[in-house]
Order: structure tokens, then sequence, then C-alpha cells
């Protein structure tokens, strides 16, 4: 729980962020991951896309605890600072922030420096300023320029670098620079690789320059740690249920054995399969707010909603590392996904006939079916060991892609390719427990409330979980 500083006169307004920079910085970008939402403004490789100021507000369940301005980037900085200087030659009784005011009010539409205009107006209005940086740009007049209007304004700004990822060396320049002007309090926060602490650090950095907010930007920490916890939560369970889902699938397989019939059971094994793993991702994108739309525009690789690399392709187990020369690889149904058992998997054929030869009724209560089944010569059939390997690691990958993946983000995930994602330590008995309790196929309350269960799920969750 947040305590109240007694000493800090607490502001109940909304904080006002104007988020500025030079054009084509990632604004627009820096917003979208903020709200984690991809419908907020254009994002574009392109100098001014934002043409016009649009506000979005940040809230802490129902309160609304701060509103973000995304404004036009600034382009002609020279032109902008040589008439400031020209005002203030001409006006020398009035302060810098007076200058500032003078040139928005004096401003018309269709003015050359109408966009700037917008900037500097909405400057005025807010509490705090988040300069964006792209610090793969060398630290230019222009921005030394920009940097000496924003700082007229007397309003606190936190200099945000973006395009991060490989430009170390950069990034130390651009904090040398930032010195010159007392600009300490840096942020780094890639808005395309999402992490939660470059958010929190980002609020924090707010706490801490507009003190009168520093309760409720408190309030918004809290209540966004709470929600992201639950959301990587939430999507882990999607995968656990996946993957119970298709573990606890099996199908009996009648005596005849001509090519047809099998062949028909595969393909309703391997439809299943498909579109269980289907119907998983299209949760997950929700959960995560990645929209269907967002599958096109940001390139995952599926179509129509389904992976692009079919989870029975050829070479599929060779991109998830798995041991190609494996007895389940060779075996007879190689690449069908397909293990095909006489009476229980967990029993096997032998001891499964050893069961019924010395069962008790415990034993035959709980492995009946299968008992029966071998008796009568009934052959399950269910996904093989292979197949829920690569959806397990498959899902675990995207999890993680989704957990990092800014609202920004445009480029190709790429999931097909083998990670470093590893299986449970205990992998081999909980597919072997799921395959032994079909009946756990569905949720239900009998299995959610049944302890066992509940141990395989958490186990899973879990392992999804940890990096
Ligand atoms: N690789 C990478 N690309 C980024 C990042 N941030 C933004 N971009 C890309 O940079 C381009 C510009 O992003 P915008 O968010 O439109 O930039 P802006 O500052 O709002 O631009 P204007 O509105 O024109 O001033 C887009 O193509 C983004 O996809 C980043 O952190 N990494
Ligand atoms: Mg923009």
């Amino acid at each position: 729980m947040m305590t109240q500083n007694p000493q800090r006169s607490q502001s109940t307004t909304m904080l006002n962020v104007a988020v500025v920079g030079h054009t084509n910085t990632g604004k627009t970008s820096l917003i979208r991951t903020m709200l984690r939402s991809t419908e907020f403004g254009v994002v574009e490789d392109a100098a001014g896309t934002t043409r016009h100021v649009e506000q979005a507000i940040i809230s802490a369940g129902d309160e609304a605890v701060l509103t973000l301005y995304d404004t036009p980037g600034l382009e002609d900085s020279r032109a902008l600072s040589a008439h400031i200087k020209k005002l203030s030659a001409k006006s020398k009784a009035l302060s810098a922030l007076q200058i500032l005011q003078q040139f928005v009010a004096q401003a018309t539409v269709n003015d050359a420096l109408e966009q700037e205009a917008k900037v500097i107006r909405q400057v005025l209005r807010s509490d705090i300023l988040l300069y964006i940086i792209d610090v793969r740009e060398p630290f230019l007049e222009k921005y030394r320029l920009e940097l000496e209007i924003l700082t007229q304004a007397g309003k606190p700004v936190i200099p945000v670098f973006n395009f991060i990822a490989g430009h170390d060396s950069a990034l130390a320049k651009w904090r040398e620079h930032l010195a010159v002007f007392h600009m300490h309090a840096t942020l780094e926060f890639d808005t395309v690789a999402f992490s939660f602490e470059a958010e929190k650090r980002l609020y924090q950095k707010m706490q801490t320059l507009v003190e009168m907010h520093y309760d409720r930007l408190q309030k918004l920490i809290d209540y966004r740690a709470k929600l992201w916890n639950q959301l990587c939560l939430s999507g882990a369970k999607r995968v656990a249920e996946l993957v119970v889902n298709v573990a606890c699938y099996r199908e009996s397989k009648g005596a005849e054995n001509n090519l047809l019939a099998h062949s028909l059971l595969e393909d309703r094994l391997h439809d299943f399969v498909r579109k269980a793993e289907q119907n998983c991702l299209h949760d997950l994108l929700a959960i995560f707010n990645f929209s269907e739309k967002d599958v096109a525009i940001q390139k995952i690789p599926v179509s129509n909603g389904q992976w692009q690399l079919d989870i029975f392709a050829p070479g599929i187990l060779k991109a998830y590392g798995l041991d190609v020369g494996s007895a389940a690889a060779k075996g007879a149904a190689a690449g069908a996904g397909i293990d095909l058992v006489v009476g229980g998997m967990s029993l096997g054929a032998a001891s499964a006939l050893g069961a019924i030869a010395g069962a008790g009724w415990s034993t035959f209560k709980r492995y009946g079916d299968e008992i029966k089944a071998t008796v009568r010569g009934t052959k399950w059939q269910c996904a093989d060991e292979t197949t829920l390997q690569i959806l397990y690691l498959r899902q675990k990958h995207l999890l993680k892609k989704l957990m990092h993946r800014g609202h920004a983000a445009q480029d190709t995930v790429h999931v097909d390719k083998a990670d470093s994602e590893k299986l449970p330590a205990s992998w081999s008995k909980l597919v072997s427990a799921l395959r032994q309790n079909p009946a756990w196929q569905e949720p239900s309350a009998a299995r959610n409330s049944n302890p066992q269960y509940q141990e395989i799920e958490a186990k899973l969750v879990e392992a999804l979980l940890e990096n």
C-alpha cells in the first residue's frame, strides 16, 4: 500500500505531460507503448507524421492520473530559434518564458512556424516534458537549439533515449551533451522493446520532478505493476491450458486397420491440434492487446490467424532444436504427430495386460478405459511427445515476445526459430499425468479443484514465466 506523505501537499488535478522532440524520433511510438495500444495516432518512418496535438489519458483503475500530449515533431529548429531571438531582441523587458508566450500568441495559421507554435503552446500548458531522442543521431546544432528553446519554458524535462538497442557509445555521447544542460535524470525507454521496469522508472522520474503528484503517481505505479503481473499470469495460464487441452486429447481407433481410416484419424488429430494452437495464439494476442489487425501490421509470422510454419511441417523439429534422430521422430508416425498406442499411454501395452491379470478395483477404476480398450483391441490415438514439445516451446517463445514487445514495434516477430526456451524440468512426468486424465481436456469445476491438476498447472505456469 502506498503511504501518504503529510509534508507534501498533493495535487488532485491531472498531471499534464507533453511528449516533445525532433520529428521522427518516436514520440507517437512512446505513447503507444505506454498505452499498450496500437490504436493511438499514426506511426510512420517519415518526418511530420503527427500534425496536431493529440491526447491520451492514463489511469489507475477508474482514477485518471495523467494526460499525455503527443505533439508534432520540431522540424525547423534553426528558424524557430532565429525567430525567438528576434522577439527577445525586440522586447528586452520580457523574460525568456514571456517571449515564448508572445511567440505562441502571435503565431497564425499557415505561419511557417505553425507546427512549432503548436508544440510550444502545449509545452507551456504542461507540467512536465518528455524529450524524445533518437540516439543514433549525432548531437547536431538543431538539437542544441531545440533544448535551449524547450528549457526556456522553465518546465521539468525528462530526456528519453529511444533507439538504444546496439547504440551504447552513441547513448554515452548523448548523456555527456545533456549534462551540459544540467539534464541528468535521463531515461532509456526503447519503444519497441517494452520492459515494465522502464515504464516504472519513467513514472518514478516524474515523481521526483513533480512532487505535487507523488502519491497519485505512486498509485499509478502500483496499479500498473498489478496489472502487468496479472497480464503475464493470464498469458501463461492460457498456454498451460493449451498444453493440457492437447495432451489430454485422445481418440479411440477402431480395430479395423485400413489406411483410409488411419489417414482420416490423422487428419482429425492434425485439425484438432492446429485449431487449439490457433485459438491460443488468438487469445494471447488479445490478452496483450495486440489485435488480429496487428498480426498483419506487426508482421507476426501468422496468416489467416494461423502460424505460417505449420506445426506438422517438415523441418519444425530442427527449428526447435529437438532431436531429429529420436525414436519418436524416426518412428512410423514421424512428422504425423501421432502416438498410436494400445491401452493407456502410461502403462504401455505390456503393463496394461499385466494390470488386467492382477488389477485391483482401484487400478481398474483409474485405468479401466485403457484396460477395456486393450481387451477389445481398441487403440488410442493422441498427439505425440514431439508435437506437445513444439507446442509448448513455440507458445513459450511467443509469450516472451509479447511480454517484451512495445506497441510501437513494427518488425517481424521470429517465433518460428529455435530460441533458448527449455522444457520444464518435470516435463515427461507432467505430460504422462495429463495423458492419463483425458477428462481434463476441457475446463471443469472438478478438474480445476483437483489438487493434482492444480499442481500440474502451477508447474507449467511457473516454467512459462521463468526467464
Ligand atoms: N527500431 C526502432 N524503431 C522505432 C523506435 N521508436 C520508433 N521507431 C520507428 O521510428 C519511426 C518514427 O516513429 P514515430 O512514433 O512516428 O515518430 P514521431 O516522433 O511521432 O514522428 P513525427 O510525428 O513525424 O514527429 C517509425 O517508423 C517507428 O516504427 C525504436 O525504439 N526502435
Ligand atoms: Mg508522431
